[in-house]
C-alpha cells in the first residue's frame, strides 16, 4: 500500500498560484470552502447519532420544510464565510435576501451565493446531498447587499463547485480553467486530489429525469425522454439530490433533464432549479469539463437572473445529446 498520498489541495492550491499569481484570494476561498465542507461532512456522518435528523418545523422561501442539517448548514456557512472577509455579499437558499456581511464585507471583493445542503428530502434517508457555490467579482458602483450583484451571468463566475456529501466526501471545483475532484481522506483531515482536469466520457450511457412529472411537461419534453429510451442502450439513473446527479454524470457521462412542468395544471410551466446557486454552478463545471448545460433554449451560462432565487429548467450532460433536446425544444417550442 502506498505510504504518500496524492496531492492535497493546499499543495495544490500554493502549485496553481505559481501559474496564476493572480488568484490568491481565489485558492483562499477554496480553501475556506473545503473547511467548511469538512465540518459538513462531519455533521452529516453523526447525524443521526446525533438525533439532530429530522424537520426543524419552518418553511423556507421556496416553501420547503426546512431540515435542521439544513439551518446547521447554513449557519456554518454565513458565520464562517463573514469572518474570512473575502465577501461582500452572501445568498443562500435558506435566506430570503441578501445577507450583509457586516464590517467584514466593507473592502471584500467577491460575492458568494451557495446552497448549503441540496437534495434536502434526501437527508433522513442516508443519500448523498451536497454543498453548491458560486463565486463573482463584486460589481463596482452599486450596494453590496444590493440584489443586482447576484444578477450576474454564469460565464461570469470566477469560481464554482460543490461538496458531495456521499458513501465519500468530494470536492469538486473551477476556476475556470478546468474541473477538479478531491476525496476527503477521513483519516487524515485533508482533501486529495482524484481526478485532475475532468472530461466528460464522450458516451451518453445514462439518461436521468424525475418520470412521475412526464404528464405534467411538455409534449416535446416527453417525445425526448422517449426518445433516450428509444434504442434500449441507456440506463436510468436519478437520485433526486442535483450534486449526486450532476456527480455522477460528470464521471460517467449522461444526460440529466429536469424540464419546466405545469405542476399546478394550470397550462403554466416553470422550472424549479435555482439559478444562481444550482444551476449556474453546475453549467460552470460541465462546460469545463466538455460538457454542456440549458435551460432547454439556451446555454446557462449566457442566461442573467433576474432575481435572487429564480428558478430555471435544467439540461445538462454530454454536449452533443443536450444540443439534441436543444434542437427539438426550439423546433417544438410553444
Ligand atoms: P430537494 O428538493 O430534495 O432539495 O432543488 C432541490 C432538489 O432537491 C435538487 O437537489 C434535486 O435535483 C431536485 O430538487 C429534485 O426534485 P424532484 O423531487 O422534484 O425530483
Amino acid at each position: 500500500m502506498c505510504m504518500f498520498p496524492s496531492k492535497t489541495l493546499l499543495q495544490y492550491l500554493i502549485e496553481n498560484l505559481i501559474n496564476h499569481p493572480l488568484q490568491k484570494e481565489l485558492a483562499l476561498i477554496m480553501s475556506d470552502l473545503a473547511t467548511i465542507g469538512k465540518i459538513i461532512s462531519r455533521e452529516v456522518n453523526r447525524a443521526g447519532v446525533a438525533h439532530i435528523l429530522g424537520q426543524h418545523g419552518s418553511v423556507n422561501i421556496q416553501g420547503e420544510e426546512v431540515q435542521t442539517l439544513d439551518v446547521l448548514a447554513n449557519e456554518l456557512c454565513k458565520q464562517y464565510l463573514r469572518k474570512t472577509g473575502h465577501f461582500a455579499a452572501l445568498a443562500s437558499e435558506e435566506e430570503d435576501g441578501v445577507v450583509d456581511m457586516g464590517e467584514f464585507g466593507e473592502n471584500a471583493q467577491y460575492i458568494i451565493a451557495f446552497d448549503p445542503l441540496d437534495g434536502s428530502s434526501n437527508i433522513d434517508v442516508n443519500v448523498s446531498i451536497g454543498t453548491i457555490f458560486s463565486v463573482h467579482k463584486r460589481l463596482p458602483n452599486i450596494s453590496r447587499t444590493d440584489e443586482k450583484q447576484f444578477l450576474q451571468k454564469g460565464s461570469d463566475q470566477v469560481l464554482a463547485g460543490y461538496i458531495l456529501y456521499g458513501s465519500s466526501t468530494v470536492l469538486v471545483f473551477s476556476f475556470g480553467d478546468g474541473v477538479h475532484e478531491f476525496t476527503l481522506d477521513q483519516s487524515l483531515g485533508e482533501f486529495l486530489l482524484s481526478r485532475e482536469k475532468l472530461r466528460i466520457p464522450p458516451k451518453c450511457p445514462i439518461y436521468s429525469v424525475n418520470e412521475s412529472n412526464t404528464p405534467l411537461m411538455k409534449e416535446h419534453d416527453v417525445m425526448f425522454i422517449n426518445f433516450l429510451k428509444k434504442d434500449g442502450t441507456r440506463t436510468a439513473r436519478y437520485i433526486g439530490s442535483l450534486v449526486a446527479d450532476v456527480h455522477r454524470t460528470l464521471i460517467k457521462g449522461g444526460i440529466f433533464v429536469y424540464p419546466a412542468i405545469d405542476a399546478e395544471h394550470k397550462g403554466v410551466y416553470k422550472g424549479k432549479l435555482r439559478l444562481n446557486y444550482e444551476a449556474k454552478p453546475m453549467a460552470l463545471l460541465l462546460s469545463q469539463a466538455g460538457g454542456l448545460a440549458i435551460d432547454g433554449q439556451q446555454d446557462i451560462l449566457n442566461k442573467i437572473p433576474y432575481s435572487l432565487h429564480e428558478r430555471t429548467s435544467l439540461i445538462l450532460g454530454n454536449a452533443d445529446v443536450v444540443k439534441e433536446y436543444e434542437t427539438l425544444s426550439l423546433t417544438n417550442n410553444t
